[in-house]
């Protein structure tokens, strides 16, 4: 008997019951990083990754920038140490950070009034800030989110304990900005919500509303309360500049609003990996400043005690010498180029050469990274399985992807899958 059970319970299945982790459900793949997965999977030489928003060259290589590459000789020169860094960060750093985002001329950054933490790039931006607002923000803990917004949004702010609701951004039948939506969700919303907003390069529709339109939009967060959470993880790939791109959360701070501010070194400096961002908020004055950056540090310090060293030097050697800034700023255009040429390349060719069935003009006049580009899943589900060409399944695609030697075969790809043919 005892043998009988004993010799059930050794069986592979009986000691998999027995696992303290044999109740955990496998989860589903991640949205955009689950696509470079199954792309890497895939042997077919023709493969295209259009996934991730992580820029290529005209070769489909990862780039890494002159001026980083300059930056981290000089860091290297200096043979600096290895110590922990403070709690916040790199000090000079996220000053630079902070001025690269609100402006020289910033009124709260002259005063001394913006309280400002390095993190571990945007998304870690986003988290520092979720947690501060889940333990400080005096009124209701709601946000609204654009509907859609990066899917990353939902997962990091829920998990920090908010409440997340949606406000219209996308209008499908013009494939533009839903602006009349968008102020009426905002009006509807309850005073003193948060309310998230892409500072440039809407994520993953590539649609901004215009100066006019961001004006009125905060005037319409002035009339209600709201309190604004910009998320800037691509200054620079919008316009090609660096102060263009940031004319919204400077246009809010000009208005007097305190904002919060998630900010990102991973696109624009190619930096994705090294994990540089930074968070910050504006506060009345540097007293109050001061109590917010000390509760900063203890939301951060059992989080990941303090942040990496080394992207922090690289950023901060570009952004403190003129030399290399301005060199940056060169790069930086390019990349906004390039992305710029693909557009019209692929607008071309499926709308001239492939006469592809459909309304095409949004490839063009979409900002940013992305495109998305009104094909359905089933649609991208078949790009991937039958041409080898992989995006996220709302039908974006990183435009920094396409090149001259696969644009091709791309969009012969997407001609047959708009038609049925694939
Ligand atoms: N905000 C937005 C809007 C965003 O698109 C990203 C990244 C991030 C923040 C965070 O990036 P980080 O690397 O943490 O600085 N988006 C791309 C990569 C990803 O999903 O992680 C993407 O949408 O492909």
């Amino acid at each position: 008997m005892l043998t009988a059970v004993i010799a059930r319970r050794s069986t592979p299945t009986a000691l998999r019951a027995l696992s303290t982790w044999s109740a955990v459900p496998a989860g589903p793949p991640d949205p955009i990083l689950g696509v470079t997965e199954a792309f890497k999977a895939d042997k077919d030489p023709r493969k295209i990754n259009l996934g991730v928003g992580a820029y290529r060259d005209e070769n489909g290589k990862p780039y890494v920038l002159t001026s980083v590459q300059k930056a981290e000789e000089l860091v290297a020169a200096s043979k600096p140490d290895k110590e922990y860094l403070p709690i916040t960060g790199l000090a000079e750093f996220t000053k630079n950070a902070a001025k690269l985002a609100y402006g020289a001329e910033s009124a709260p950054l002259k005063q001394g009034a913006i309280a400002v933490t390095q993190s571990i790039s945007g998304t870690g931006a986003l988290r520092i800030g979720g947690a501060f607002i889940g333990r400080h923000y005096p009124k209701a803990k709601v946000i609204y989110l654009p509907t859609p917004s990066w899917g990353n949004h939902t997962p990091i702010f829920r998990d920090s304990g908010l409440e997340v609701r949606g406000y219209r951004y996308f209008d499908k039948s013009t494939v533009g900005l839903d602006f009349e939506g968008m102020k009426a969700d905002l009006k509807a919303a309850p005073e003193h919500s948060i309310v998230l907003l892409h500072a440039c390069a809407h994520n993953p529709t590539g649609i901004d509303p215009t100066h006019a339109q961001w004006k009125e939009i905060s005037d319409l967060v002035k009339e209600k309360n709201l309190f604004p959470f910009f998320d800037m993880a691509y200054q620079g790939f919008a316009t090609g500049s660096i102060s263009n791109d940031a004319f919204a959360v400077r246009h809010f701070v000009a208005e007097g609003h305190q904002v919060a501010l998630a900010q990102s070194f991973a696109k624009n400096m190619g930096l994705y990996g090294e994990r540089v961002g930074a968070f910050s908020l504006v506060t009345a004055d540097p007293e109050e400043k001061a109590r917010v950056d000390s509760q900063l540090k203890i939301v951060i310090r059992p989080m990941y005690s303090n942040p990496p060293l080394h992207g922090a030097r690289i950023a901060n050697a570009i952004l403190s010498d003129a030399a290399l800034y301005a060199e940056w700023e060169t790069e930086v255009k390019s990349m906004a180029d390039r992305i710029i040429s693909m557009r019209e390349t692929l607008y071309n060719t499926l709308t001239h050469d492939l006469k592809t069935p459909g309304e095409w003009g949004h490839i063009k006049s979409q900002i940013g990274m992305f495109s998305f580009t009104g094909l359905t899943a089933p649609q991208t589900k078949a790009l991937a399985e039958k041409a080898h060409v992989y995006m996220t399944a709302d039908g974006r695609i990183s435009m920094a992807g396409l090149n001259s030697k696969n644009i091709e075969h791309f969009a012969t790809s997407v001609d047959a899958a708009v038609r049925g043919n694939l």
